[in-house]
């Protein structure tokens, strides 16, 4: 037995337990998942796509595969899928190859508005192996699609990108997939944040008018830390397959593709349904609860809001996050649109509701945490008295070792 990594082991599940998940981009797991990712099928090389192996004692692991594969596109409705990248920021880079040509021009939104940092970012990848032109959003941070057009038009870039990591809204894909036509671009699909609302038709699925779309498996969708690919092209699917293995990755991580196949049934049921639509309903009362208390918050179609905490009680972003860790609730700092701050401060945070809502948070929970969290940054009430609130509040839900 390994005793330091399971005291620390100990130490995380504990404070996985006794906390308040705000972090948008995170969720817990079920026991199902988890025991794949633990699995003896981390033993095997497979290099290669099913029966396409470079090793020989793949007849397994290559069901395994294709399990995954076949659930991934029933779930989201397309014809094609790699399973193999290793994470969002894997699976991006491969769309990226497979499309564009080195230097290639690429429509997309910049980290601070919302995007990640593989959608070209200065300190990624991406910014150095092609040219980003950014869309802006409107004065109320909303997409401006119009806007997006004539930029579109004026650019003609070889890729338009939508989907997005801090944006609280609904995306027409439909739309942005026209403009992609009008102006002779490919469309790539980053889903990752709102995979589980797409899964369970809370939001516009991005396959039918994207030529490809990434994603992770961890966030809303409630899998294992990973990525995905999909496409419903016969022709791009073989220059996605080769963009992720050889050109980016070596072998494949069997035991995560076996979670992911979990993932994917567990995401086919009614109850993950239902999970989703608590979890949108959760994220909306939470925010309309902050706006009720005078604060200022994004509106929310989603999963997720942004907080001005700079405006709301004149402390940064990363202020708010390190005193909310002080009560055991934890959140991301983040720029809002037209932030006055650099990024390693920022006035906002992100909040987000799939982690909660997997432990069985209620409307009313979700209610209380906006107030908890005004009071607390208001310095309404103490340190001990919000700790006090947030234990009675977890208390009612599930351990993270029992989902
Ligand atoms: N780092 C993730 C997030 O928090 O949104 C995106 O990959």
């Amino acid at each position: 037995m390994d005793q330091e990594l399971n005291r620390l082991i100990r130490k995380e599940t504990k404070r996985q337990n006794i906390g308040v998940e705000l972090i948008a981009s995170e969720n817990y797991a079920s026991k199902e998942v988890r025991k794949m990712c633990s699995s003896i099928l981390t033993n095997k090389y497979a290099e290669g796509y099913p029966h396409k192996r470079y090793y020989g004692g793949c007849e397994f692991v290559d069901q395994v595969e294709e399990l995954a594969i076949s659930r991934a596109c029933e779930l989201f409705g397309s014809k094609f899928a790699n399973v193999q990248p290793h994470s969002g920021s894997q699976a991006n880079a491969a769309a990226y190859r497979a499309l564009l040509p080195e230097g290639g021009k690429i429509l997309s939104l910049v980290l601070n508005d919302g995007g990640h940092l593989t959608h070209g970012s200065p300190v990624s990848f991406s910014s150095h192996d092609y040219e980003f032109v950014f869309y802006p959003l409107d004065n109320s941070g909303h997409l401006n699609y119009e806007g997006i057009r004539e930029l579109a038009l004026k650019e003609k870039p070889n890729v338009i990108l939508a989907g997005y990591s801090a944006y609280p809204y609904a995306i027409d894909f439909k739309r942005v997939g026209e403009i992609a036509k009008e102006v002779g671009a490919y469309f790539i699909v980053d889903m990752a944040h709102i995979a589980g609302l797409v899964a369970a038709g809370v939001h516009m699925n991005p396959v039918p008018y994207a030529d490809i779309v990434t994603s992770t498996t961890h966030k809303t969708l409630r899998g294992p830390r990973g990525g995905l690919i999909l496409t419903n092209s016969e022709e791009l699917i073989k220059r996605i397959n080769s963009a992720v293995f050889p050109y980016y990755q070596g072998g494949p991580l069997l035991h995560i593709i076996a979670a992911k196949a979990v993932c994917f049934k567990e995401a086919l049921s009614d109850d993950f349904k239902k999970y989703v639509k608590q979890l949108v309903k959760n994220n909306k009362v939470c925010r309309d609860e902050f706006a009720k208390l005078g604060d200022l918050v994004s509106d929310t179609d989603n999963h997720l809001f942004l907080l001005n905490v700079l405006d709301s009680f004149g402390i940064n972003g990363l202020e708010a996050q390190k005193k909310l860790e002080l009560i055991n609730i934890t959140t991301n700092k983040n720029m809002i649109p037209n932030d006055t701050l650099k990024p390693n401060k920022t006035s906002g945070l992100r909040i987000g509701f799939a982690a909660v809502t997997t432990r069985g948070c209620t409307e009313e929970d979700a209610k209380h945490i906006a107030r908890l969290i005004h009071n607390f940054l208001s310095n309404n009430i103490d340190e001990t008295t919000a700790k006090e609130e947030v234990k009675n509040i977890v208390s009612k839900w599930k351990l993270i070792e029992k989902i």
